[in-house]
């Protein structure tokens, strides 16, 4: 009982001395709720931590100790599933009431390098509207090839480009004079998922050039079966399709395909896209764990562009990791700066406010170049704005819909990042980066909304890039 007490004693004391962030519970429901809010306004999944440790046995040592010391805490699992950051684990307990106890007593143990609450994140797409209603999940072993209609030549234009304004804002027009971009160009859709079989999308995704589709065995070792056009974090399986329509939405901004003949045409008409589902249901929602997989997935297996529409947890110390890790490979990261109409500098959104030198922060502008309403800004934190009103692309079921957000406007820089990159191979995303923010449109719109005061411009991006690094090469 006397070290029961000592232990109760000493966490109570951390909780009068520590600034982190507190955990508290979102008011007037008894109902257990799958999620909760920290106390300054962050949703995580409740009973449910992540933790770095210096190795498995110190884990083990932090879960007996916090078993005795936190009576009722116990572990439902006690090691569901090992990061690629280092050590880190999920640790879940049957009491949420016990995980600030529990992430304070875990952050005092020597053998810890942090713990932080299982974050949840959604996806940045504005609620005015329900989204589209998806087809129930389409293909069994992942997309159809077969069925991809072949891409003619010459091009043919796209029948539904001119309802998007989106396209002549940028300049994508006088870009493709330059470059269509290049199927040697992977990047990675964080998001819901994609309909693989969607007709203008199909010809544009990644295909993981060394796993061998539904045999059951994980042929290039990456630690993922079947894991052909990406990965499900989600579900955990080899079918990220998408059950929400956002994801097919972003993927169809960044690159549906162009000059086909069929639908719209993304910023970059070609690419290579990797679906990489961390958000599903009706709310576009997916947990830290899952989001900082889909993250690792995409630096280990060869994405030069990670696409972000979603935003919501607190700060993550394994994000930060994961995403600093891209950033050592030289990874560009476009993150939404989020859709509440706030000042990212006074209240930090994540991760777009992450302090990295990939991250890449976006607004929404409309079709008459205004910050949206719904857009965060920030001076500081927010770099940049590109179209995210109203902005026309793919859903599942071949179909094509509407959707505002800065979820829409971020597939736009990342389309444009994707063109840089298809004639300037070499780019780093710090360069990549820098060519973005160089080269934008200043509007008065965004004075003092934005770091560079301005939205998107990729014809001029590309003309910055040529100053820089000279004759763009061959998109292929
Ligand atoms: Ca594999
Ligand atoms: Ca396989
Ligand atoms: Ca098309």
């Amino acid at each position: 009982m006397k070290a029961c007490a000592r232990s109760v004693a000493s966490v109570l004391g951390v909780i009068a001395i520590s600034s982190v962030c507190f955990l508290g519970y979102a008011q007037g429901s008894r109902a257990p709720k799958k999620i909760a809010f920290t106390e300054d306004g962050y949703p995580y999944i409740r009973g449910e931590y992540l933790v770095k440790v210096r190795s498995s046995a110190a884990l083990e040592r932090l879960l007996d100790n916090q078993q005795e010391s936190l009576g009722s805490v116990s572990r439902k699992a006690p090691v569901l599933d090992a990061g690629e950051t280092g050590q880190w684990y999920k640790v879940q307990i049957s009491d949420d009431y016990k995980l600030r106890e529990a992430i304070l007593s875990a952050r005092e143990s020597a053998d810890v390098v942090y713990a932080e609450p299982n974050y949840v994140y959604y996806s940045q797409v504005s609620r005015e509207k329900n989204l589209p209603t998806p087809p129930s999940r389409g293909g069994k072993g992942g997309p159809d090839y077969n069925a991809a209609p072949a891409l003619p030549v010459p091009p043919v234009a796209d029948p539904d480009i001119a309802k998007m304004y989106g396209l002549s804002k940028i300049g994508a027009q006088q870009a493709w004079q330059v470059t269509g971009g290049s199927a040697k160009v992977l990047v990675a859709d964080i998001d819901t998922g994609i309909d693989y079989n969607h007709e203008d999308i199909i010809n544009n995704l990644w295909r993981n050039p060394a796993e061998v589709a539904g045999d059951g065995i994980d042929n290039d070792g990456n630690g993922y079966i079947d894991d052909v056009v990406g990965w499900d974090f989600r579900d955990k399986d080899a079918r990220p399709f998408d059950d929400n329509s956002h994801g097919t939405h972003t993927a169809g901004t960044i690159a549906a395909t162009g000059g086909n003949g069929i639908g719209i045409s993304g910023v970059a008409q070609q690419a290579s896209i990797m679906s990489l589902r961390f958000l599903g249901g009706s709310e576009g929602s997916g947990s830290l764990e899952d989001a900082v997989k889909a993250i690792e997935y995409a630096t280990n297996n060869g994405a030069q562009i990670m696409s972000n529409s979603w935003g919501g947890g607190g700060y993550s110390q394994t994000m930060f990791d994961a995403i600093s890790r891209a950033n050592d490979k030289g990874i560009l990261f476009i993150a939404a700066a989020g859709n509440s109409g706030s000042d990212n500098d006074k209240k930090a959104q994540y991760p777009a406010n992450y302090k990295l030198p990939n991250v890449l922060t976006i607004a929404a502008t409309d079709s008459a170049d205004k910050l949206a309403s719904f857009s965060c800004f920030g001076v500081t934190t927010v770099h940049m704005a590109a179209p995210g009103v109203k902005i026309l692309s793919t859903v599942p079921g071949s179909k094509y819909s509407s959707l505002s957000g800065t979820s829409m406007a971020t597939p736009h820089v990342t389309g444009a990042a994707v063109l840089l990159k298809s004639v300037y191979p070499n780019m780093k995303a710090r360069e990549l980066k820098a060519a973005l923010m160089e080269s934008v449109e200043a509007l008065p719109s965004l004075s003092g909304k934005v770091s560079t005061g301005g939205r998107l411009n990729i014809s001029k991006a590309l003309a910055v890039a040529k100053m820089q690094h000279g004759e763009p090469s061959s998109g292929n």
